[in-house]
């Protein structure tokens, strides 16, 4: 057996079965070995960044790792930007990245780069294979690292001397680190803090937004007063009927700036200190008050979820708290798009269940508080601010549950820049309703322009500008595999919504607005 086989089955061994890859020159041993090898899915994507956000979105839902499979420094470099997304959502993801045989290497020949050097500014765990013996227990240690509480982003690099060359087989999975409990002085500390009976505010992400860790903080809510909030993008949460409604921390400073006003204690579980996206002339970056007392419930890699109820314990705080029924928004909106008629509407059509995958930028703005009356679902984010994350976070979602509807909310800039995931959820038939923005326009950063204190002109409108020509996504989608339509009002979105929702299979409604 060679060191790429050698791999393949440890991989296998350690509970990984879905490959996003994207091959080259170096990765044909591994692609061999996964032809001798039966029991890996693999799934081809047409640019690393729609594999890495497969692999994200994947991982989000499986809450185990895929492997991606990638090809040296550029091939690399290209999925960036969706594995620090995937970074950013603690998703857990084993890359394997091919790069030139070891001695070849010196030569410099045109592939050469510095793959462990991109890999490491990228990833929590990179390692370089030094020799085909060591490839099956390198893969197993990237899996641990992978799967290592709160998830991580692993890398092995594979010179392809090492993939071709003599192993002696695989390796057994390693143990999995479990969570960590949290200090009960620390439950202590943070009970004694919220008593006080100020303003305080409970800052939520990880596991915390879990169904089991919402309503925990649920409980301490009830007995202390204490707000709860996500974060902005959020990694995956537990939404809808049934679910406490919690809402996020605002994209835009001063709304954010106004959620946090007058917070006497902030309290950390499993989230960093509330920061601004970006900073803003005159503006704070860390968006609680300057006096407040920020306290760390729990660490993303603790146990958030056990926190939550030994707090809510602590505080006396009954097992069951009711959660209030919020009622779907009035009437049923019509005409043009606008967010916050959009959301009411699209309240209304949340499938029972569904994986609601958002890129949607400012069309997506309004839709938290109006959906929390919706059927249930999880609600996945972009979570690093790297556009384009939606498509593949949706289509490796969708492979993970294959068993949910997946409905994907993107906006056209960030879409376009990885498309090809399309051709990915028609290849592989997947359940998944996409729902395209199409206002033609980087509208975000007309507002982001003003916020910094600049003034437009006709380079910001040429570079924000999408139109001339204007995008045709339903010819765009049907040539990457994918059925189409376009509306331009509420109503006629509403119809092609629910038939997308009734079949199978990947659609894709344009939305034109304006
Ligand atoms: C990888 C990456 N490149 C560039 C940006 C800067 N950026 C932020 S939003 C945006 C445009 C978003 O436009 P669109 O997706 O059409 O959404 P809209 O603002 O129209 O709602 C750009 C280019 C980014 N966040 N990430």
């Amino acid at each position: 057996m060679n060191g790429a086989e050698s791999l393949v089955r440890t991989l296998l061994a350690s509970g990984i079965d879905t490959c996003f890859a994207n091959p080259g020159t170096s990765e044909m041993h591994f692609v061999a070995a996964l032809d001798r090898v039966a029991g890996m899915h693999c799934v081809l994507g047409l640019a690393e960044t729609v594999v890495t956000g497969c692999a994200d979105g994947y991982g989000r839902m499986a809450e185990k790792p895929a492997a991606t499979l990638l090809h040296c420094g550029p091939g690399f470099a290209n999925g960036i930007a969706n594995i620090h997304n995937a970074r950013r959502a603690n998703s857990p993801m084993v890359n394997i990245a091919g790069d030139h045989a070891t001695y070849h290497r010196p030569h410099d020949a045109p592939l050469t780069a510095d793959l462990e050097g991109l890999a490491r500014a990228s990833c929590h765990w990179v390692r370089t294979s030094a020799s085909s013996s060591r490839v099956a227990a390198d893969g197993a240690a990237a899996v641990q690292a992978a799967l290592t509480p709160p998830g991580q982003i692993a890398t092995l690099i594979l010179p392809a001397d090492t993939a071709w060359s003599e192993a002696e087989g695989p390796a057994e999975p390693l143990p999995v680190p479990a969570r960590t409990l949290v200090a009960p002085e620390t439950i202590r500390a943070v009970a004694i803090a919220l008593r006080n009976g100020q303003p305080a505010l409970l800052s939520l992400t990880g596991h915390a937004l879990s169904e089991a860790g919402l309503r925990a903080a649920h409980r301490v809510a009830s007995v202390t007063g204490a707000a709860l909030r996500g974060p902005t993008q959020t990694p995956r949460m537990a939404r809808g009927r049934g679910r406490p409604p919690v809402d996020r921390i605002p994209y835009v400073i001063d709304n954010a700036l106004k959620v946090m006003a007058g917070m006497r204690t902030v309290v950390l579980v499993g989230s960093k200190p509330p920061t601004a996206f970006f900073a803003y002339p005159g503006k704070p970056s860390l968006l609680s008050p300057p006096d407040a007392n920020v306290m760390v419930l729990a660490r993303p890699e603790q146990d958030a979820v056990a926190a939550l109820d030994a707090l809510a314990d602590e505080l006396g705080a009954p097992r069951n708290v009711p959660i209030p029924d919020v009622p779907l928004p009035d009437g049923v909106p019509r005409g043009a798009f606008a967010p916050d008629t959009f959301a009411a509407l699209f309240a209304t059509l949340i499938p029972e269940n569904a994986i609601v995958v958002e890129d949607a930028v400012t069309s997506g703005r309004a839709l938290f508080a109006p959906t929390f009356g919706a059927a249930p679902h999880d609600w996945l984010q972009i979570t690093g601010g790297a556009i384009g994350c939606g498509f593949p976070c949706a289509t490796g979602a969708a492979i993970a549950r294959p068993d949910r509807k997946v409905v994907c909310l993107q906006a056209d800039g960030a879409g376009m820049y990885t498309v090809q995931a399309l051709w990915t959820q028609a290849r592989e038939k997947l359940d998944v309703v996409n729902v395209v923005f199409a206002n033609r326009v980087y509208k975000i950063l007309h507002g982001e322009l003003l916020a910094v204190g600049a003034k437009p002109g006709p380079a910001s409108n040429e570079l924000f500008d999408l139109s001339r020509p204007d995008i045709d996504w339903v010819s765009l989608s049907h040539s990457l595999g994918v059925e189409a339509v376009r509306v331009g009002t509420l109503e006629a979105f509403a119809d092609a919504f629910r038939a997308a929702s009734r079949q199978r299979g990947p659609r894709l409604i344009e939305f034109r607005i304006g």
